[in-house]
């Protein structure tokens, strides 16, 4: 079978991945053992690619609607595009080029941003250009060009071998960058001395496997490292002569850090005096310190300062620059690195440039070959939505990202998609949240299908390749920018139709933009003049700088302790806590945190076409306290309203000891595809971080009441799930609650649970039926109670359960699936059906929740192996869990202990 070595288009890990591929089709997946950000190995995520490569959901064609009245129809792509030149061309003349904003993503390719951003600054001539980026990294570009001096990572992943202290804060790195979690296990494993810190609210499963967890009341960090640094002061902790040499401003910090004491610390963060300091001896004293960062520290309306918290504790100790040592941000999205190289935001100009600096302007003006770079700033993301809401913006330009799904307050974003006059969006997938807003929709070539490079967390490069041609009509997203942006550069120019000739845009090929993109980084802190397309197929993936003449890329920065500054020193930043812009009050009494699952990838347009990918939690719920709970009168699996100050959704509770009392958790992954309402985000607030501009997603105020929805519904069935699925996703809003999503493994069941104040109306039902095959026919049998409520309706193909539908009592749902997608012996399921009874046949219980997703491998399997005495190596053994991807194997550690601990 051909082989095509290529990167994983999740995480930013950035893993290198081998496709393989039959016919045209992507078969099968493998770790590449040569790239060194994985040596071969997978996540769950990573491992089941192939799984989705298939066409279900794909957009295969351009669509355009001219008006809002009608809906959208296939063109070709001359149609799409000339029509798209000419509205744009129009708005620009009568509106000027403010009027144009292009949202796109830190998932596109280096060379797809390269294009974005030249067509937008370069030839439409206004900065309003943003990413999905800004929800994202912005806080960390911000901190590190306040302390250091440049967007630059110091740190590589080898830096993890050579660790003492590991300082990880606000990143679930077990769920969110997984294969580096193996990593860190590795390097644990071989140096038990290694000291492991995780600062997290929740108990984690990263932190639940640290040897200090620190679970602090959210958007407190800056409180916690500043009485970090306190100790270190009054310790004599500090490195002096670090200090002394390589920085600048530790006066007015030592200042601003003299009221953070221990005490004063353990009451704003609601963690033990001892812990914080011993947190803090660990960071200082250690050979060497690595702080590994994420969300929690860059979601947040102080973000910018929580960063700049941390690094400040990096330079007091000068726990920077030496292997093992400094601090790491992991960046999210596969290529978030990359769209920072090419400045691909509203903010940022190519090559780590500054748009406000008049100089980089006109070097990039130059290079271009433009007259100028307006100067204006454009608008980021939440501002550039609040500018299409209130007129101001009347293109919105999507790319690559489903920004009615993940952004922050629903309720703005949507208003802005139905306010703007064009709304164009390219994607791979034709059902998302966003692409039911658009009047243009571009297919585009996904992840398998696209060749160029994109740079992980550590700096790395590696080349995209593609194994098969795109489905349909769909191309690849700078093919898409390039041709749309020669149908314009005409029109602006002559005021019509042309040839599409171009001069600003002349490629034929990814490796022509990329090769332009490196001129544009000649002289600069990631030059990158001595790679090429041709190096990178030889010698494999490459860190920068990577100057011309070098014989290999930099593992690690400022060894030499000169900083890109104007005086070559850091900067220490005097930072002050600051409470989250919305504190829990009477109304909304909690403080609601969102996050990623292990095996869910954002909006799941990709991952929620895996059944095998819901087995570790199926549908939306809410993680709150057992004692939280008790209060409300909620038990587990009740349905609950959440309500913030800007929406409200309904989603089922789940007891957890991870949340703290006051604090409740919300995956991030749930949209309006997958539950009723808009998902997540209907909750969030848009307040950003004055500097970086990064939303503050992981913290509202929130309150949680039971529902009392009293009509039940369950169906399911196996088979055609991907159509059955896109069916009823338009029903899910005729709920006040439901959510919708795969089930089983090799074999493919859809399920929908929906609950109403009164039973629905009975045309509703029918249509479900009609989805899930269990119209009144042959082979369909039934069971009523009308005074109980009861009824059931099952559908019988070859003597094997094949569809369900319980109304009223849907208890039997846990096991009905595994009934079905276990193809068990439907004879035994007579008295269920024959009764209102929820039982399942005796000496049948269901597996419940997957912990392995490699192996299949349940929770209850597992541990009933640990209450027969088994270890993490006997359970690996004898149930092979975490033996494949290893992605469960922190959650088999945790219950090993809470197993233990509750015996
Ligand atoms: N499985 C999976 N992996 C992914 C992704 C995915 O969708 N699914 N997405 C990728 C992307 S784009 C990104 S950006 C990364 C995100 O990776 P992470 O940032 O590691 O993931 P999150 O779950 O968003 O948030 C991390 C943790 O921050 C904690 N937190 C919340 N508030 C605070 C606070 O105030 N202080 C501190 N210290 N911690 C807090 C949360 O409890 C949560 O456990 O993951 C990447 N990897
Ligand atoms: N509440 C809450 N919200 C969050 C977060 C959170 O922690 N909490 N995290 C935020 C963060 S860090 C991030 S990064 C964002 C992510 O938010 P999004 O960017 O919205 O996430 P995705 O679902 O990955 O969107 C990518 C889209 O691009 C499409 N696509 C895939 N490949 C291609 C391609 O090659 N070309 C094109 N044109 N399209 C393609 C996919 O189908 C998908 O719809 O979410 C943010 N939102
Ligand atoms: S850790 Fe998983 S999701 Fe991230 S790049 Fe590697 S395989 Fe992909
Ligand atoms: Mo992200």
């Amino acid at each position: 079978m051909p082989k095509v070595k290529s990167t994983c288009c999740y995480c930013g890990v950035g893993c290198g991945v081998v496709i393989e591929t039959d016919d045209g089709r992507i078969t099968a997946i493998a770790g590449d053992a040569d790239h060194p950000a994985n040596f071969g190995r997978l996540c769950s995520k990573g491992a089941t690619l192939h799984l989705t490569a298939g066409t279900a959901g794909r957009a295969l064609y351009p669509e355009l609607r001219r008006s809002r009245s009608e809906p959208r129809r296939r063109v070709e792509w001359d149609q799409a595009l000339d029509h798209l030149a000419a509205r744009v061309a129009r708005v620009i003349l009568e509106h000027g080029p403010d009027a144009v904003g292009f949202y796109i993503s830190g998932q596109l390719l280096t060379e797809d941003y390269y294009v974005f951003n030249k067509l937008v600054k370069g030839l439409i001539g206004t900065n309003n250009i943003d990413t999905n980026s800004r929800l994202c990294m912005s806080s960390a570009v911000a901190g590190y060009k306040a302390t250091l001096g440049a967007d630059s990572v110091p740190t590589c992943y080898a830096d993890i071998e050579h660790a003492h202290c590991l300082f990880i804060a606000g990143s679930n790195t077990a769920y969110a960058h997984p294969v580096l979690f193996r990593r860190i296990e590795e390097a644990r494993r071989a140096n038990p001395a290694v000291k492991m810190i995780v600062v997290d609210p929740r108990r984690t499963d990263t932190a639940a496997s640290a040897d200090l967890h620190l679970p602090i009341l959210p958007g407190t960090d800056v409180a916690l490292f500043n009485g970090m640094l306190h100790v270190m002061v009054w310790e004599g902790r500090l490195d002096r002569a670090f200090i002394e040499a390589h920085t600048t401003g530790f006066d007015a910090l030592k200042e601003a850090v003299q009221e953070y004491t221990p005490k004063t610390v353990a009451g704003l963060c609601g963690v033990p005096a001892e812990d914080i300091v011993q947190a803090a001896r660990w960071f200082a004293d250690s050979p060497a310190t690595l702080s590994l960062y994420c969300q929690g520290l860059n979601q947040s309306s102080h973000g910018t300062d929580k960063n700049a918290a941390l690094i400040n504790l990096h330079l007091a100790t000068g726990q920077i620059g030496r292997p093992g040592a400094g601090p790491f941000s992991l960046t999210g999205q596969p290529n978030a690195m990359g769209g920072r190289e090419v400045g691909g935001m509203a903010n940022l100009l190519s090559g780590h440039r500054d748009l406000a600096n008049p100089a980089h302007r006109a070097e990039v003006a130059r290079l271009w070959g433009v007259a100028e770079v307006p100067a204006t700033p454009g608008k980021t993301a939440v501002e550039m939505f609040e500018a299409a809401r209130a007129g101001e913006i009347k293109v919105l330009w999507i790319a690559c990202t489903n920004p009615a799904q993940s952004m922050p307050d629903q309720a703005l974003v949507r208003a802005a998609l139905e306010t703007a006059e064009l709304v164009v969006v390219q994607e791979a997938y034709r059902d998302t949240e966003t692409a039911a807003y658009a009047d243009v929709l571009l297919p585009a070539a996904t992840w398998g299908e696209k060749e160029g490079t994109v740079t992980n967390s550590e700096r790395r490069i590696s080349r995209v390749r593609a194994a098969v041609p795109p489905p349909g009509e769909a191309r690849p997203d700078w093919v898409i920018a390039v041709d749309f942006a020669r149908r314009l550069e005409w029109r602006l120019r002559f005021g019509n139709r042309g040839e599409h000739f171009s001069t600003l845009f002349p490629y034929r090929a990814p490796e022509e933009v990329f090769n332009e993109h490196r001129e544009t980084t000649r002289g600069r802190d990631l030059d990158i003049t001595g790679l090429s397309y041709a190096l990178l197929d030889a010698l494999g993936p490459q860190q920068w700088p990577f100057p011309a003449g070098a014989a290999r890329g930099a593992e690690r920065l400022y060894a030499d302790g000169v900083f890109p500054t104007a005086d070559g020193r850091a900067r220490f930043v005097a930072t002050r806590y600051r409470t989250p812009a919305e504190s829990p009050d009477a109304r909304y009494p909690f403080r609601l945190n969102t996050g990623r699952l292990r095996d869910q990838w954002h909006g799941m347009s990709r991952t929620g076409r895996v059944a095998r990918l819901f087995s570790h939690e199926e549908e939306p719920l809410l993680a709150m306290n057992p004692e939280d709970m008790a209060r409300r009168g909620l038990r587990d699996g009740d349905l609950a309203r959440v309500a913030s100050r800007r929406g409200a959704i309904v989603v089922r509770v789940k007891a957890s000891e991870e949340q703290r009392p006051g604090q409740v958790f919300l995956p991030m992954h749930w949209g309006s595809r997958f539950m009723a309402g808009h998902g997540t985000n209907a909750l969030t607030v848009s307040v950003f971080d004055p500097t970086s501009k990064q939303p503050e997603l992981k913290h509202a105020a929130v309150r949680v009441e039971k529902a009392a929805l009293p009509w039940q519904l369950v169906a399911m069935a196996v088979g055609d799930v991907q159509a059955r699925l896109s069916s009823l996703q338009p029903l899910l809003e005729r709920f006040d609650y439901a959510s919708c999503g795969l089930f089983g493994h090799e074999e493919e069941g859809v399920i929908l649970r929906a609950a109403a104040a009164s039973a629905v109306d009975t045309e509703l039902v029918a249509e479900l039926d009609r989805i899930f095959g269990l119209e009144p026919e042959a082979g369909v049998m039934s069971y009523m109670d009308a005074h109980r409520g009861v009824a059931k309706r099952v559908r019988i193909a070859n003597g094997r359960l094949v569809a369900a539908r319980l109304t009223g009592e849907t208890a039997a749902q846990a096991w009905l699936k595994e009934w079905m997608t276990g193809g068990m012996p439907v004879d035994e399921l007579r008295r269920f059906l024959l009764a209102p009874v929820p039982a399942a046949p005796s000496g049948f219980s269901p597996r419940g929740r997957v912990v392995c997703n490699c192996l299949n491998v349940s929770e209850r399997e597992i541990v009933a192996a640990i209450d027969a005495g088994a270890n993490l190596q006997t359970l690996q053994q004898t149930l092979q869990c975490g033996t494949q991807c290893g992605s469960c194997v922190p959650e088999l550690k945790r219950l090993l202990i809470a197993r233990r601990q509750a015996a």
